[in-house]
């Protein structure tokens, strides 16, 4: 009987090893370890065996049979990942290629040029030490007048002519509101830019629109100066404009900064000489600003005795137009295709 265990373990390894299929294998296992299988017909007849022979050959046939199973499962597991491997070679596809019969690369959109700009303001402020703020475009009187120096009835209301709702509420018609939300809700010292779209009832010309978009900047600590103010700004400008840039600064009046000023930069078409978009002055208007008003870092709850800061509000229409040369600022909502496509 050991002789015909032994042989039994040996054929059926052979038989493991040289089979191809998964079927064949199955075959293999019920007709040896199967319930009337050659090893279990061993097992069964046990009996008539004498006590040492039993126990000796009883031994035996378990680690045969627990030998042939592994051996069964190793080789199953082989032919299972060989069958998924040739299904992966023959059924692979790239779903990045065109369709049959398609000729052309299907078209892709791509960002508006004032997002690009926008993004491209919100990482340089970003690694100034800026945080990126939003706010909502339907806007309290609160916060895009009162809380920004402008009561009622003050005549600066009239600079920014505003889209009312029927129940006293308003469009945003600056982001400055973005600054006074900022402020409610952080400690000083921090620094926040706000950008996003804001709306004012005025006529449509080539240079103004009824719909765009401005990026508010913000930062309060200890001692601010214009020098500080001056130096972000050329900073800002560095980057957009890929160039050192020469600003100066005009008095401006907004009743939220004092000082206030215009910041105009020395026009970058005919470096400063003077030409059609400068109006031959040679430099260009290009962003209001200043220091915090006091009344408004109070409205805002920071104490003005301890804190101060600066404050700016950028075109950011005027200032894509100025990068590509764009002479119409219509252009941007016309939904024209081909000028969007440009960029
Ligand atoms: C303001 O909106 C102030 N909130 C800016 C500010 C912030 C000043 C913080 C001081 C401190 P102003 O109305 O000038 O200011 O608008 C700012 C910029 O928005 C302008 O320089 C211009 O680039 C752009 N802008 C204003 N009106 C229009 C318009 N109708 N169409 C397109 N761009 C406009």
């Amino acid at each position: 009987m050991k002789e015909e265990l032994e042989k039994i373990k040996d054929n059926t390894l052979k038989e493991i090893s040289s089979s191809a299929a998964i079927d064949d294998i199955e075959a293999i296992r019920v007709r040896v370890l199967g319930r009337k299988g050659e090893l279990t017909a061993i097992l069964r007849s046990l009996g008539k065996l004498s006590h040492e022979e039993r126990s000796e050959t009883g031994k035996r046939s378990n680690e045969i049979k627990a030998e042939l199973e592994d051996a069964i499962e190793k080789r199953k597991s082989e032919l299972g990942s060989a069958a998924i491997s040739k299904l992966i070679q023959s059924e692979w596809i790239d779903l990045t290629l065109n369709s049959p019969g398609s000729t052309s690369l299907r078209a892709h959109g791509h960002i508006h040029p004032i997002s690009q700009m926008q993004y491209e303001i919100e990482d340089i402020f970003s690694s100034m030490g800026f945080e990126v703020l939003d706010g909502p475009e339907p806007e309290l009187e609160y916060y895009n007048f009162e809380a920004l120096n402008i009561p009622k009835h003050h005549p600066a209301r009239d600079m920014q002519d505003t889209f009312w709702t029927e129940d006293g509420n308003l469009l945003r018609t600056h982001t400055s509101a973005i600054q006074i939300r900022g402020m409610e809700k952080k400690e000083p010292p921090f620094r926040i830019v706000g950008p996003g779209r804001v709306f004012r009832y005025e006529s449509t010309d080539a240079s103004h629109e009824n719909t765009f978009y401005q990026v508010e900047g913000m930062m309060i600590d200890k001692n601010i100066s214009v020098a500080n103010l001056i130096f972000v700004m050329k900073e800002l400008l560095r980057e957009v404009f890929r160039q050192d840039v020469k600003v100066r600064l005009r008095p401006g009046y907004f009743p939220f900064v004092e000082p206030g000023f215009e910041l105009d930069i020395s026009c970058l078409i005919c470096g400063g000489k003077g030409c059609g978009v400068c109006k031959q002055s040679g430099w260009v208007e290009l962003l209001p600003c200043g220091l915090v008003h006091p009344n408004v870092l109070k409205f805002g709850g920071i104490d003005p005795d301890k804190w101060s800061g600066f404050a700016f509000g950028l075109g950011l229409n005027r200032l894509v137009m100025m990068r590509y040369g764009i002479t119409d600022i219509r252009h941007f909502l016309s939904g024209d295709i081909r000028f969007l496509n440009q960029f």
